[in-house]
């Protein structure tokens, strides 16, 4: 069970606004992703940037994607993917010119280094209450990231339950060992309706797979919705699929022995 501040957040406002939809807001300005935001805020439980891709990227980038993570009740996530060493990934967390750790409620580690890197984004993180998600998987062709990594992932996890809040994860439900402690979170990118992939290795999932069949907690979804005519349309239409596969899978798991990882995320930790 995670003791995280975040990740009681997060289960709440999941509960509260009915989503488990995750919106990778890769767009290719910081006013195409405030305007964005608010477009499809109401749909969310959390908003995945990659802050490094916006050219009009300016000191109150933060204070301004606070501003609408409040409007809207969301959590923001900085898909950072740091994976360097304790001392390293410390200064790259707060410092630059990102101040990723101002802003960010969540970001996410490669564990390549060992568990040093864990050490040193909490370092800064745990004070501020901050959450990380360890990548335990990928979604892309040909990831390396599998079997023991995967296993060496979800201890690693289980050693820091006081920030970590989860992994990201392709199929907790195929993990030899299962899907890491109760409690941990999982989110999933390479989602969209009609499964398929790109042309550069992503690869994709329905919601009702990723919930259902690969037993996620949260679907990401980038250009299935980025690049809908409608992008609060698509938003909602993702909600509602990533929704009630969530639910099915409650209804499912109550009346079977099997636990489900995300089932106990729900059931309100002991924070
Ligand atoms: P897409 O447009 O839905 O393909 O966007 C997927 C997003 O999730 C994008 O921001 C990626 O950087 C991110 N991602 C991913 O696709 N696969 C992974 O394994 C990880 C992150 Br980790």
């Amino acid at each position: 069970m995670t003791f995280n501040p975040t990740a009681k957040k997060l289960f709440e406002l999941m509960e509260r606004k009915k989503t488990n939809l995750s919106l990778a807001a890769d767009v290719s300005t910081a006013a195409e992703l405030f305007q964005l935001a608010d477009t499809v805020g109401p749909e969310i439980c959390v908003l995945k940037t990659h802050v490094d891709i916006f050219p009009d990227f300016t000191p109150d980038f933060g204070a301004k994607l606070r501003q609408l993570a409040d409007k809207h009740d969301f959590l923001i996530f900085e898909d950072r993917k740091f994976a360097d060493i304790g001392n390293t990934v410390t200064m790259q967390h707060e410092g630059g010119i990102y101040k990723i750790l101002e802003w960010a409620d969540i970001i996410n580690a490669h564990v390549i280094p060992g568990p040093g890197i864990v050490d040193g984004l909490k370092l800064k993180g745990l004070q501020k209450g901050r959450g990380l998600l360890l990548l335990a998987e990928m979604s892309s062709a040909g990831t390396l990231a599998k079997g023991e990594y995967t296993a060496a992932t979800a201890k690693i996890a289980a050693d820091n339950l006081d920030f970590v809040i989860g992994f990201i994860s392709n199929n907790p439900t195929g993990w030899p060992e299962g899907p890491g402690s109760p409690g941990l979170i999982h989110m999933t990118p390479g989602v969209q309706m009609g499964g398929g992939g790109d042309a550069l290795g992503q690869q994709y999932n329905s919601p009702q797979s990723v919930i259902r069949e690969r037993s996620s907690d949260v679907i990401i979804v980038g250009r299935g919705i980025i690049k809908a005519k409608d992008q609060a349309a698509a938003a909602k239409e993702y909600r509602v699929a990533g929704w009630s596969a969530y639910e099915e899978s409650l209804r499912h798991s109550s009346s079977s022995t099997a636990p489900q990882a995300h089932l106990l995320p729900v059931c309100h930790c002991s924070l």
